[in-house]
């Protein structure tokens, strides 16, 4: 091997770190170049129910970029016809369109691939796309996020779950994703999943945890992890997050509470 070798490596790495940052600009520009006057952030729209739900990590996102936003929300759960063929012409999917996001006169579906898309319009993806780990990771926490609110969405007895569905969530499923979400945040050593700066991946698992399990589970469901409860005060204290949570905006959401629970 050359004795150059880790020289051009960490020349490599330097360039391509540099270029994911000018994309991830260029990309924000983009985004506030879309409106008709320059330097405007294009308008955001939000089509969903005036609920946390699937749409909840992507108003976290925006606000965490500080991207304002406003809301179209259905009228009603389950939604009207009119609601429902008006999605469908707007995000043009037969199966579901909400949550949907507008920008500009582009229209994107599917929370997780609006929630990426958020995130690296925002700059909320890690530094450096190109490093294959770290995305490696993000990818995976969204996972492990999206794998623990699909177990969620099985004990709402709200919507017809059973008392054992709703218990075995509580004493089974939390322990289980909690205990592995804080070994992951105690692996990582750092104020957030990937480093000390928010990333997307934070987002998601504070979605997963404080909509889906703390606000439905009577008594402090975080005292036995420490990492995670310390962290989820770190997300609500990031400036765009803070600002958002004392909004009307989300004052107005229904959030998926104790009752949902059977409590
Ligand atoms: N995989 C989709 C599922 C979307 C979904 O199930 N949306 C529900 C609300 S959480 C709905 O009511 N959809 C009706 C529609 O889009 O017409 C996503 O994550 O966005």
């Amino acid at each position: 091997m050359s004795k150059n070798a880790p020289l051009i490596a960490t020349a490599v790495t330097a360039a391509s770190a540099a270029a994911g940052f000018f994309l991830l600009q260029k990309r924000a520009k983009n985004l506030k170049g879309n409106s008709s006057k320059k330097g405007e952030q294009a308008p955001i729209k939000l089509y969903y129910y005036k609920a946390t739900g699937k749409a909840h990590q992507i108003r976290l996102a925006l606000a965490a970029a500080n991207l304002d936003f406003t809301e179209v929300p259905a009228a009603s759960f389950p939604p009207t016809p009119e609601e429902k063929a008006l999605w469908r012409k707007l995000g043009g999917n037969n199966t579901t369109n909400v949550p949907m996001l507008q920008v500009g006169d582009k229209f994107y579906c599917q929370s997780a691939a609006i929630l990426r898309t958020v995130a690296r319009m925002g700059g909320l993806m890690p530094a450096n796309e190109n490093d294959i780990d770290a995305m490696y990771f993000t990818d995976k926490l969204l996972d492990d996020a999206e794998d623990f609110r699909s177990e969620a969405y099985k004990s709402f007895v709200s919507w017809g779950a059973t008392k054992e569905a709703a218990e075995n969530f509580e004493k089974v499923v939390v322990p289980l994703h909690f205990t592995n979400m804080e070994r992951q945040l105690k692996e990582a050593g750092s104020d957030f999943f990937l480093g000390d700066t928010l990333t997307v991946a934070d987002i998601a698992i504070y979605d997963a945890v404080a909509n889906f399990a703390t606000s439905r589970i009577p008594g402090d469901a975080l005292s036995e992890y420490g990492a995670l409860k310390a962290f989820v005060k770190r997300v609500e204290a990031n400036p765009g997050i803070a600002k958002y949570l004392k909004s009307d905006g989300y004052a107005g959401i229904m959030k998926f509470d104790l009752a949902s629970l059977g409590h």
